[in-house]
């Protein structure tokens, strides 16, 4: 093998993670939360063309899928999202009529990779601490560093997009950045709570309404629940891929109408 320093190695991870950050400063889309919802989302608005970050908080993306359920890492599938697994090249294994398993592993990796690859930047250990807004519509988030934030006063930085997508699963983080605030006195989204375990229930309202609830600010997969007192699920995620898939649709065509 050829001889290098480790200043070369230093250098180039500098370099090269520089023009990544330097690439994803202004975007089309920033998505907050790296789970099934984020990545989903991620994959299909990078596809459409546009030019997405995505940041998450943990070292590693992939967020409720990892654990299964209770550990187990195995995953519940409905038909109504195998399109979305074929179309990633994740395999699912028929169990019961219309309900599939998947390995968990499997999913959350295939997940990450097919984002990535799609033109996704992934900034992983950042944490989103707050939004900018402008007039009255989000503009961008307010990051740090995962290590950072809530430990040392230092200051964030601020990250821009046309749409910001809360991907944040049961934190809905975002959402509860502009709610303590008091933005939505006036909307039902004021109040609610994600609601107790029903899992048929929980599948559809995180499909049916993703979509944006403040303007700039869109929701995805388990977030949805918070802003609509919706159910949760458990590790059943066929809804979260379908939700994803959903927001990205949508967003892509509000930001084709916007730039014309
Ligand atoms: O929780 P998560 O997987 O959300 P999801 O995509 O899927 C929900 C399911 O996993 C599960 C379920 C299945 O039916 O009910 O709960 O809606 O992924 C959310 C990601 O957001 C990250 C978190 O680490 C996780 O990877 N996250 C949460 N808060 C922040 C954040 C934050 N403040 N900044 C950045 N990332």
């Amino acid at each position: 093998m050829r001889e290098f320093s480790e200043t070369q190695i230093t250098r180039l991870i500098v370099d090269s993670y520089h023009e990544k950050l330097v690439s994803r400063i202004v975007n089309d889309v920033i998505i907050v939360g790296g789970g099934p919802a984020g990545l989903v989302a991620g994959f299909y608005l990078a596809e459409q063309g546009f030019k997405v970050a995505l940041v998450e908080k943990r070292l590693s993306p992939g967020g409720g899928i990892w654990g299964g359920g209770m550990g187990m890492n195995e995953v519940v599938f409905q038909e109504e999202a195998l399109p979305i697994l074929r179309e990633v090249g994740i395999r699912a294994e028929l169990r019961q009529e219309g309900l599939y398993t998947v390995d968990a592993v499997e999913l959350a990796a295939g997940l990450c990779f097919k984002a990535v690859q799609a033109g996704v930047a992934i900034l992983n250990l950042v944490t989103l601490e707050d939004v900018s807004v402008h007039g009255e519509r989000i503009t961008g988030v307010v990051v740090n560093r995962t290590g950072i934030s809530g430990v040392m006063h230092v200051d964030p930085l601020t990250l821009s997009a046309k749409a910001v997508l809360d991907a944040t699963g049961h934190e809905a983080a975002v959402l509860q950045t502009i709610r303590r605030r008091g933005f939505f006195r006036d909307s039902p989204v004021a109040g609610a709570i994600e609601g107790p375990m029903n899992a048929s229930a929980g599948e559809e309202v995180v499909v049916q309404q993703a979509g944006e609830v403040y303007p700039g600010l869109w929701l995805a997969g388990m977030s949805v629940c918070s802003a609509c007192s919706g159910s949760r699920m458990g590790p059943i995620f066929g809804g979260m891929l379908l939700s994803g898939k959903r927001v990205a649709e949508l967003i892509g065509k509000a930001l084709s109408e916007t730039d014309g």
